[in-house]
C-alpha cells in the first residue's frame, strides 16, 4: 500500500490518476483508494473512497465547522473508523494498492489519528511517497522546508518514504537542474542557502534570520543523516512514474526476487 502524502495542492490525486492509467498499460493491477473526505471530485477509479464514509461537506453541516475545522474532525472521525475502512479494503486482490490522502499534510503528519489508521489499514505493509512542490522547492529555504516536512511525515508515521519533485514538468530546465542537485549533495544546498542568506541580508533583517534559520534546519537534518534523494515527477508528462512503481517494488518485491533467485537454482540443478 503507497500512500501518497504532500502539501495542498502538491500533485497527490493527479499522481494518483497518473499512475493508475499509466499501470493499466503495463498490465500491472493497480487499484486506488480516496482518503480525502474534502476532495470535490476524482478522476481515477476509486475502488473504495473514504467520502462514503465520511463527507467534508456534512461534517461542515452537522457540526457547524468552517473547512478547516471541519477537516480537522473529518480527520479524526475516518480513523476512528478506521476497522470499518480496513474491512471494506482488506478483500482487494491487487498488485498495489495506491491512496490519495487529505489535502493539508499536517492532516497526516501531525495527528494521532492518521498513525493510527495508517498502522490499522497498512498492516505493516506500507510506504509513503512524499511530494515536493515544485514552487516552494525553487528557493534552497523553500526546499530546505520541504525536506523538513517529509521527514517530519517520515519519522511520525515511521513508513518507508520516497520524495518526488512534482510538477517538474513546471520548471525551467536550469532550475530543474538546480533542484535536483541539491537533493543529490546536500553540500551544494548549504551553499545555495549561504549565498541566499547573503542576498537577503542586504534586503533586510528578518530576510538573513529566516535563512539562518534554515542553516540550522540543515545541519539538524545533516546529524540525522536524513537525505532526501529527489526524483523528479510530471503527473502531467508521465515521468517518474516508473520511479514509483520501482520504489514500491523495492519496498514490497524482496519476496518475489527471492523467489525469483530460487528458481532459478532450480533450474540450474536440472
Ligand atoms: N503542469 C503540471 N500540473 C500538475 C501536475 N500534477 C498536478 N498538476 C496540477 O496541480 C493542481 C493540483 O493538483 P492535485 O492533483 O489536485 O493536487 P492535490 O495535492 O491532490 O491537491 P489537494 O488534494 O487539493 O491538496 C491541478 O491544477 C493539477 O492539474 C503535473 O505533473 N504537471
Ligand atoms: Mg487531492
Amino acid at each position: 500500500m503507497l500512500f501518497v502524502v504532500g502539501t495542498a495542492g502538491a500533485g497527490k490525486s493527479s499522481l494518483v490518476t497518473a499512475f493508475q492509467r499509466w499501470a493499466r498499460f503495463l498490465e500491472v493491477d493497480v487499484l486506488a483508494i480516496n482518503l480525502d473526505p474534502g476532495a470535490e471530485r476524482v478522476h481515477y477509479d476509486a475502488e473504495y473512497d473514504v467520502r462514503d464514509l465520511v463527507s467534508l461537506s456534512d461534517v461542515m453541516v452537522e457540526y457547524d465547522l468552517g473547512p478547516n475545522g471541519a477537516q480537522i474532525l473529518a480527520a479524526d472521525l475516518v480513523a476512528a473508523q478506521a476497522t470499518e475502512v480496513f474491512d471494506e479494503i482488506e478483500g482487494l486482490s491487487c498488485d498495489l494498492l495506491i491512496v490519495d490522502t487529505p489535502g493539508q499534510v499536517e492532516l497526516f503528519a501531525f495527528r494521532e489519528a492518521s498513525n493510527h489508521l495508517v498502522s490499522v489499514i497498512g498492516q505493516g505493509r506500507a510506504c509513503l511517497i512524499f511530494l515536493f512542490d515544485p514552487m516552494l522547492s525553487r528557493t534552497p529555504s523553500g526546499f530546505v522546508a520541504q525536506m523538513l516536512l517529509s521527514a517530519i511525515v517520515h519519522f511520525r508515521l515511521g513508513l518507508p518514504t520516497a520524495n518526488f519533485l512534482s510538477k517538474s514538468d513546471l520548471l525551467e530546465p536550469e532550475t530543474l537542474e538546480k533542484v535536483m542537485e541539491w537533493g543529490d549533495n546536500l553540500e551544494a544546498l548549504e551553499a545555495a542557502l549561504y549565498e541566499e542568506s547573503a542576498q537577503q541580508a542586504l534586503d533586510s533583517q528578518s530576510g538573513s534570520q529566516r535563512a539562518e534559520f534554515a542553516i540550522g534546519q540543515l545541519r539538524m537534518m545533516q546529524h540525522a543523516s536524513i537525505q532526501p534523494g529527489l526524483v523528479p515527477l510530471s503527473s502531467e508528462e508521465e515521468e517518474g512514474l516508473a520511479d514509483v512503481l520501482t520504489f514500491a517494488q523495492s519496498v514490497f518485491g524482496g519476496m518475489a526476487d527471492a523467489r525469483d533467485g530460487f528458481a532459478g537454482d532450480i533450474e540450474h540443478e536440472r
